[in-house]
């Protein structure tokens, strides 16, 4: 691959989300040091600032959606950004924000590998699911819904993003951490017959072989895309985020989790969404994440 350009892109928003403070997230993992840590590894990193978009004007849900203009315009600049940036030869890493900016990233993933002949394979590392639409959410909130709205169901200005519609389909997805889903999301989700590995799955079989399972079948022409919402991890070491669940994976499972990913070598893109330093204590969980980032990219604390 030679020596990897990253191009960091700060989403500052909160506009899908059920509370305020993720637009902070973009600057906590910048105080928290990742272009160093990551030049530190021998990459290069490109510091794109933040995208502009509207502010959270904090409505209520209209027809099921709340803030739908609003998420429309932030996933429009996403999607430019990193389709420029992957058609420059760069990996793009969204410094979110919340977890809506996966429409607009992802979209810009899926236009790029269907016009170079390449697989697509998403590793979705979350609490949720993210599979609501417009009749099935509790809330309104869109951040509850990127991989529906992925998959082609949701709002036009959302689903046709790339051109195409749909952006990508439910087999591309792997889910990993998952336990949160809501009752209706539940039926979508199994009538997708999407691949979810829970964290029931993962307390029984463990986190190796839940990630040999969702990276079966990866190959050398595999765009690897990882959408890491912060509250995948257990919120006893992840405080910072706005929706914490307890039971996620702890430190050693994200780790191990991270550096299986890394040895693919097939890392593409990454989203680090829903880190709310509203909720954090002396930025810690800007911290760890930015530690599980170098992990992705390579570092490694075995003596091998
Ligand atoms: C719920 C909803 C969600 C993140 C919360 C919650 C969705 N399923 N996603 N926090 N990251 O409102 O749709
Ligand atoms: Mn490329
Ligand atoms: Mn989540
Ligand atoms: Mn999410």
């Amino acid at each position: 691959m030679g020596k990897q350009t990253i191009s960091l892109i700060g989403v500052p928003t909160d506009i899908g989300a059920g509370h305020r403070g993720a637009a902070m997230g973009p600057e906590a993992l910048r105080v928290a040091n990742l272009a160093e840590k990551l030049q530190r590894r021998g990459l290069k990193v490109i510091d794109r600032g933040n995208l502009q978009g509207p502010l959270n004007p904090w409505l209520p849900p209209e027809h099921g959606y709340r803030h739908l203009d609003e998420v429309v315009a932030w996933n429009t600049a996403v999607y430019t950004a990193v389709h420029q940036e992957l058609q420059a030869g760069r990996l793009p890493i969204m410094l979110g924000g919340d977890h809506c900016l996966a429409i607009g990233s992802i979209s810009a993933v899926a236009r790029h590998c269907h016009d170079e002949g390449k697989q697509l394979r998403v590793l979705w590392l979350d609490a949720h699911t993210d599979f609501n639409t417009a009749q099935a959410t509790p809330t309104g909130n869109i951040h509850g819904m990127p991989v529906a709205c992925l998959c082609g169901v949701g709002p036009a200005g959302l689903t046709d993003l790339s051109g195409s519609t749909p952006a990508t389909t439910p087999d591309v997805f792997r889910y990993i951490g998952i336990r949160s889903v809501d009752e209706d999301e539940k039926r979508l989700v199994r009538g997708a017959n999407m691949q979810v590995h829970d964290m029931r799955h993962i307390d029984e079989v463990g986190m190796k072989r839940v990630m040999e399972e969702a990276l079966a079948g990866i190959d050398e022409n595999t765009h690897l895309h990882v959408s890491f919402d912060v509250d995948f991890l257990d919120p006893s070491i992840a405080p910072g985020v706005g929706t914490t669940v307890r039971g996620g994976p702890n430190y050693r499972e994200a780790q191990l989790c991270m550096e299986m990913l890394a040895d693919t070598g097939r890392v593409a893109s990454l989203d680090i969404v829903e880190l709310n330093p509203a909720f954090d204590k002396r930025n810690q969980t800007a911290r760890l994440a930015v530690d599980l980032v170098e992990s992705l990219f390579g570092k490694s604390t075995l003596i091998r």
